[in-house]
């Protein structure tokens, strides 16, 4: 199989990681590719987006849920619970981690335009949704030992944060959610898959 992933999209981070913790690397080869500049890769996924993941019958999988769960199912179902409340939740916390990073792209898509033509509306918008999506994030903390899919897009959106808007933060306010990112962080997929830094 073929990933295409760029090393700084949390969303293709959720896959590396579940790559690391599934122990399956040697199956997965890696192509990283710039998915805004580089229209080739819509030959591998229409939407022209990363993480994408060529199989070995030629075919694709895109968006980064399908992929993971994908590869769940191939490396021993661990991180996507059978349906019940369990994966319920495993499933929220992967919205509401993806949420933050489609809302922090569109606020830095916003910010790249020239000044004349940014709205302050989309990226306050943006702001909302991200402040909201952890102030969520902060009263649901994930419990000690949980860690699905669910917390690996946590991970990964929290991470990016990190990456794109250091001076926001997000810790100051939500103690509780900081305190479990500190200790999660300590995982080796999650050390072995960490962004370049800004
Ligand atoms: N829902 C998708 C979102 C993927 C996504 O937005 N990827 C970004 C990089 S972080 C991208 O490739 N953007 C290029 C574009 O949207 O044209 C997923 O979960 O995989």
């Amino acid at each position: 199989m073929r990933l295409f992933y760029s090393l700084t999209s949390p969303f293709a981070r959720k896959v590396r990681l579940l790559v690391q913790e599934l122990g399956m690397a040697d199956r997965i080869s890696g192509v990283t590719v710039d998915p805004w500049n580089d229209e080739s890769l819509r030959a591998i996924n229409p939407l022209c987006q990363v993480p994408a993941l060529e199989l070995d019958d030629g075919s694709t999988l895109f968006d980064s849920p399908l992929i993971c769960e994908y590869l769940d199912a191939l490396g021993g179902s661990r991180f996507f619970p059978a349906p019940g409340p369990a994966r319920w939740t495993a499933l929220r916390r992967q919205v509401l981690g993806d949420g933050i990073c489609d809302a922090a792209i569109r606020r830095r898509l916003e910010l790249s335009r020239p000044e004349a033509q940014r709205s302050n509306a989309v990226i306050a918008r943006q702001i909302l949704a991200v402040n909201s999506a952890l102030d969520a994030a902060e009263a649901d903390v994930p419990e000690e030992g949980s860690f699905t899919i669910g917390e690996v897009s946590l991970v990964c959106a929290l991470a990016y944060l990190d990456l794109r808007f250091a001076k926001d933060e997000w810790r100051e306010k939500r103690p509780r959610l900081a305190a479990w990112y500190r200790a999660v962080c300590a995982r080796p997929a999650i050390l072995a898959t960490a962004p370049p830094s800004a």
